[in-house]
């Protein structure tokens, strides 16, 4: 199976990718995580995503804050799937990150999930890696099912909380 390239523009946004790999090594996915910065280290986020192909990578997940262009950084040097994850800063909440990250030119995608959603990223990561792997795609269909009966079971028990 290809890898999912991680990569985060700090050791602080690690909260946020632990998430991430939470749920890729739920459904036995091979990743890779480095931190670069689409700022302080320019050279070596290009460089991943020049040689992502080539190095087995099939999609790529960039989490950054405040002016978060490492996801836009990385989807210019690839043309892999890459999903941004903003990342709540110390000020405005996520919603820099948010804008940096979501508005990209046309021609250069990335697939943006919401701030801080690791877990998304990861699932989206998987989904497209299932478009042409089928036990990884019944892997995917196993756990959407144990998650809707987790929800199941919080209605069944929602009035004894009360
Ligand atoms: C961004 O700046 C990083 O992705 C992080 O979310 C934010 C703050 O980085 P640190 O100052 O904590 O290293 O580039």
């Amino acid at each position: 199976m290809r890898k999912v390239g991680i990569v985060m523009g700090s050791d602080s946004d690690l909260p946020v990718i632990e998430k991430a790999v939470k749920i890729l090594r739920e459904l036995d996915i091979p990743f890779e995580v480095h931190v670069y910065s689409a700022h302080r280290t320019p050279e070596e986020a290009r460089d991943f995503a020049v040689h992502a192909r080539e190095n087995g990578f099939g999609v790529m997940i960039a989490a950054a804050g405040m002016a978060a262009h490492l996801a836009g950084a990385i989807a210019a040097n690839t043309t892999l799937p890459v999903i941004g994850i903003p990342c709540k800063g110390p000020v405005l909440d996520g919603m820099d990150a948010l804008l940096s990250t979501v508005q990209m030119p046309s021609g250069i995608p990335v697939a943006t999930v919401g701030i801080g959603n690791g877990a998304n990223a990861a699932l989206l990561a998987a989904e497209i890696l299932a478009v042409e792997n089928a036990e990884l795609a019944a892997r995917l269909a196993a756990k959407r099912r144990a998650d809707t009966q987790a929800v199941l079971e919080k209605d069944a028990g929602i009035l004894s909380r009360l």
